[in-house]
């Protein structure tokens, strides 16, 4: 799809920014999809060596597919560069990100990082953030009491669903829970009231953290920075 073509795109300029001997984060969804398969083929054409992190069990069969080498965050004191996608992202460069249920390991992954760079198509760049359900990493015990809070809140809150009928279980084995929120105007409050919510690990709003945003565009990749 014209879409996809727009993720591709980005995903390849973005896999320029990788040099030998870099420790790379790798995210995760299907953006950093193509960005895989780019530094894949960069891989086995040009002989790029570089040791990557990632933000998932996904990711990491890809990437190890290539011949990728990949090792856990804690064997490396810092990451030189992380590139990831979003499901949103603003002019504030505030972003949402959890639509593949990796947001817990993506954030830790990016919080160690020396620079961050999103890849998304031009569908994802928007105003102000917030028409994205928000996802939440939920522990599962006590969710529904997390849950009764939110709707309290009047987060509209749903839990993650999958398609066999259970709760989406994310690496470290936790439910994610969507909020519905419609425009979000003051991020920051939101962000602190969600991590001061007993139950929640982490949630989807990544604010003012992105050095750089590479957007998929017909007329080619232009570049957003921080
Ligand atoms: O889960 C995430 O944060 C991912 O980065 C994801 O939301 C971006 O997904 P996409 O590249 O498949 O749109």
């Amino acid at each position: 799809t014209q879409q996809d073509a727009l993720k591709k795109a980005a995903g390849i300029e973005a896999a320029k920014l990788i040099e030998n001997g870099m420790i790379a984060g790798l995210g995760t969804g299907s953006t950093v999809r193509f960005l895989v398969d780019e530094l894949g083929r960069r891989v086995q054409e040009e002989g790029l060596t570089f040791t990557g992190v990632t933000t998932s069990r996904r990711t990491q069969e890809q990437a190890e597919g290539y011949g990728i080498k990949i090792v856990d965050i804690d064997d490396v004191d810092h990451i030189d560069v992380t590139i990831d996608g979003a499901d949103e992202v603003d002019q504030n460069f505030n972003s949402i990100k959890g639509g593949g249920a990796a947001l817990l390991w993506e954030k830790i992954v990016a919080t160690n990082s020396n620079k961050i760079v999103w890849i998304v198509d031009e569908s994802k760049v928007v105003d102000t953030i917030g028409k994205f359900p928000l996802p939440v990493e939920v522990i599962p015990f006590g969710a529904g009491h997390v849950i009764k809070r939110f709707e309290d809140r009047g987060y509209q809150p749903t839990l993650r669903m999958a398609e066999d009928g259970k709760p989406v279980r994310t690496d470290e084995n936790n439910y994610v829970v969507d909020l519905h929120l419609e425009l979000i105007d003051h991020p920051q409050d939101l962000a602190e009231d969600l991590i001061n919510t007993v139950g929640v690990v982490e949630h989807g709003l990544f604010l003012n953290m992105v050095d750089t945003v590479i957007v998929g565009d017909p007329h080619g990749p232009r570049v957003m920075t921080n």
